[in-house]
């Protein structure tokens, strides 16, 4: 039997290919296909929106300047280790195991079960560790591994869930618990040969039952395939990995767990950490994008409202600076969200570039903690946590 993937495949070579092959160069735009698709992501990636990046797809920070302070589902970008699963609610449950459970029973939930425990509502940001990995290498001049996200790699939502502290508590945590881990549904991830399993990795047990929620809504509808349905774990302020798509159980542990996402993956390694690397990286941390293609072209003698997002793992958004010489000199943007934890914050500076020429244009955020965007990024194997002010190209012309 075809499996439903397959049969989109087939479907969208049946009808495109033959389209794309005999259709003169006039065909109307509204003929040309949804645009590349990326392998096991199911919505729609148009190339006005999305740059696909492996089994990935990054957002366009230029196509964010459509949107609101939330990103839309069909502009949110898709993070995937394998593909997106197709999951009916019906066939699904949770489950809840391991040590840290009173008699060490596993407790199962199914999807009616947790839609009727008390649900809460919050807006978090959702950041690949990578995003902006390009720029070790573009700005840099550095080797990582990884894809080579720009600043597209993130996305905000309303998301609507349980509390993982309820559901702990329903399922009969015991006072020795220490670590969580959730585990992904999807295929196990093969990296070089070796299969690791399904993607999950742990969480300590104080930001379980701090934060943490399982949603099943994301802007006030389910959530989509791409992003986990039927329940995915949103953990706020986070690295990306921790908030696992497509729930199937969690591990409840008395003593410390690990996995390949916690050890190999998601630590910082390099000439400027520890030999056996960093901890395992939690809180995301502080960047700014302008809402422009890289390399845009700009008319000069002309006003340009720039505009842009910032955001803080750490703390709110407290200013963001621009520069158009290059660094010289900055002047403060105007702010047109309130800052909030978790979000992000919108930004506009107007610009009227007098010569003609290539520039540069740099956004630098400053949080309410104190941190800034550095110039450079302390460099790592892997391309985590990148944080330096970007050096955004653009051609006046
Ligand atoms: N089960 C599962 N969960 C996962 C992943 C995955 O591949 N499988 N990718 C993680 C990573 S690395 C990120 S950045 C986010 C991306 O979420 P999104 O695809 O909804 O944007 O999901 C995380 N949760
Ligand atoms: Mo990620």
């Amino acid at each position: 039997m075809i499996s439903a993937l397959n049969r989109r495949d087939l479907l969208r070579l049946l009808i495109v290919a033959p389209a794309a092959a005999h259709l003169p160069a006039v065909a109307p735009a509204a003929a040309a296909p949804a645009g590349p698709a990326a392998p096991g992501i199911l919505k729609p990636l148009p190339p006005e929106i999305f740059t696909v990046r492996g089994t990935n797809a990054e957002t366009k920070p230029a196509a964010l300047r459509a949107t609101g302070l939330l990103t839309p589902a069909d502009h949110f970008f898709v993070r995937n280790h394998t593909s997106t699963p197709r999951i009916a609610e019906s066939d699904w449950k949770l489950t809840v195991w391991g040590s840290g459970l009173h008699g060490r029973r596993p407790v199962d939930f199914s999807y009616g079960r947790l839609r009727s425990l008390p649900s809460v509502t919050r807006t978090a940001v959702v950041e690949c560790a990578g995003n902006g990995r390009s720029f070790y290498t573009t700005q840099q001049g550095e080797t990582v591994t990884g894809t080579a996200w720009t600043l597209g790699a993130i996305g905000a939502a309303r998301w609507r869930g349980v509390r993982l502290r309820d559901v702990l508590h329903y399922a009969g945590v015991s006072s020795s618990a220490v670590d969580v881990m959730p585990r992904g549904l999807d295929d196990p991830f093969v990296s070089n040969g070796v299969d690791l399993g399904r993607v999950r990795r742990p969480l300590p047990l104080a930001k379980a039952l701090d934060d943490v929620i399982l949603a099943y809504e994301m802007n006030g509808e389910p959530l989509p395939h791409d992003h986990g349905f039927p329940v995915r774990v949103i953990v706020p302020s986070w690295i990306g990995i921790a908030s696992i798509k497509w729930l199937g159980d969690i591990e409840v542990s008395d003593t410390p767990l690990a996995s390949p996402w916690n050890t190999d993956f998601y630590r910082l390694f390099g000439p400027a950490h520890p030999p056996s690397g960093s901890a395992p990286l939690a809180r995301q941390t502080i960047k700014s994008a302008i809402e422009l293609p890289l390399g845009a072209t700009l008319e000069a003698g002309r006003t340009h409202r720039l505009t842009g997002r910032a955001w803080s793992a750490a703390a709110p958004v407290r200013e963001v600076e621009i520069s158009t010489d290059g660094g010289s000199h900055w002047r403060r943007t105007r702010l047109r969200d309130t800052p909030r934890r978790n979000g992000w914050v919108r930004w506009t500076a107007d610009w009227r570039p007098h010569r003609t020429g290539p520039a540069e244009l740099l956004a630098r955020t400053t949080d309410r903690s104190g941190n800034t965007q550095p110039a450079r990024s302390v460099h790592n194997t892997q391309g985590y946590l990148f944080d330096a002010v970007v050096r955004h190209p653009v051609t006046l012309v």
